[in-house]
């Protein structure tokens, strides 16, 4: 973390109160003149900061500030993010990190994007990925877990952002199995993970997500306009896309170490299954060019859907779509 980073660190965790330059000057080593020129450094980046004789500096609002400064002064995680790639405009969040991994990239590199150019959902589908609206970001994690594991990373994740959304949109989202994150019914967050692996073991899981934040109804395109949400439209509360980039990594890595070194999936379980709509509604699932109606019963911690035919046989499905009876069209 640098100086100027690590200035804007001391400032959040004491947002609404003021830091005296000495204090800063002390701490980091450095004379009162560096950092009044941090502090005005900080303030062409947008921050608004009050600076009052004899009491120093506050941070009065950072507003939608979003860049790898914003993130890291704020971030407060083990692994999650401990190295992070922000960029204006990449392809995909994912391929990128992909790229790093097969270069040796560390378990928790996180890359963020502003947009991207070919942001991709599962089996070659687009994921809208509009500047200054959504955030974009991808996870690289490498458990010693065989690949058969990785759906439970995928539920680890939604549960993870279903937490930290919570308290933006109280009561209204909800999570369509095995990845869409909903808020009454609207698409707002996909999940995408991606895997290498050998036989018995994964080299590495890139688990990318996306959010949208900003976006208005007309900004979507296509069957979207109807199908899509963003947090804006669903919450007054002030958003900003650093502070979800955090929460959202703080959520997941709570989840993922919990699940990663004691073993235990019952808290991710617990929390995808209190934000399903999938449990207990009649759905029709799609496989290849297969259409048939089944009951949906439970996930199971691998991840399968485990759902009852009409006929009374229980089956579990590992991959394919579902659409919910008298809910979605
Ligand atoms: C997903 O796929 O929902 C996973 C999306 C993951 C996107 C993130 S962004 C960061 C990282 N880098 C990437 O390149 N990807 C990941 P799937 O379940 O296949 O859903 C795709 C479908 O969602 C599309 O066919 C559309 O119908 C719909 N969709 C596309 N963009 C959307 C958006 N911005 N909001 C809501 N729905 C969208």
């Amino acid at each position: 973390m640098n100086t100027k980073d690590k200035i804007l660190r001391m400032l959040t965790n004491k947002k609404g109160k003021f830091v005296s330059g000495e204090q800063i000057s002390e701490e980091l080593g450095i004379s009162r003149t560096a950092v009044w020129k941090h502090m005005l450094k900080l303030k062409e980046e947008g921050y608004e900061i009050q600076s009052i004789n004899k009491l120093g500096y506050q941070l009065v609002n950072s507003g939608d500030i979003y860049d790898c400064s914003a993130i890291v002064s704020k971030l407060n995680t083990k692994i999650l993010g401990k190295r992070i790639f922000f960029f204006d405009t990449i392809d995909s969040t994912n391929d990128e990190l992909k790229r790093m991994a097969a270069d040796g990239a560390c378990e928790g590199t996180v890359v963020v994007s502003k947009s991207q150019t070919k942001g991709k959902g599962r089996r070659g589908r687009l994921w809208q990925s509009d500047e200054d609206a959504g955030i974009y970001m991808s996870v690289l994690l490498r458990p010693e877990l065989a690949p058969e594991d990785v759906q439970s990373i995928t539920l680890a994740a939604s549960s993870a952002v279903c937490k930290a959304l919570q308290k933006y949109v109280p009561n209204k989202l909800g999570i369509k199995w095995p990845n869409d994150i909903l808020i009454d019914n609207r698409k707002v967050c996909g999940i995408l993970t991606e895997m290498t692996a050998e036989p018995d073991k994964i080299q590495a899981i890139i688990l990318g997500i996306g959010l949208n934040v900003w976006n208005k109804q007309d900004q979507f395109k296509g069957e979207l306009k109807e199908t899509a949400t963003s947090l804006v439209l669903n919450t007054d509360k002030e958003l900003s896309r650093s502070t979800l980039v955090v929460e959202i990594l703080q959520e997941l890595e709570e989840l993922y170490l919990n699940f990663i070194e004691k073993g235990s999936n019952a808290k991710f379980m617990d929390i995808w299954r209190s934000f399903s709509t999938t449990i207990g509604r009649d759905i029709i699932v799609f496989q290849g060019d297969n259409k048939w109606q089944a009951k949906a019963l439970d996930v199971l911690d691998d991840g399968r859907l485990l759902v009852e035919t009409p006929d009374g046989h229980r089956k579990t499905i590992l991959s394919g779509e579902i659409s919910i009876r008298n809910y979605d069209s």
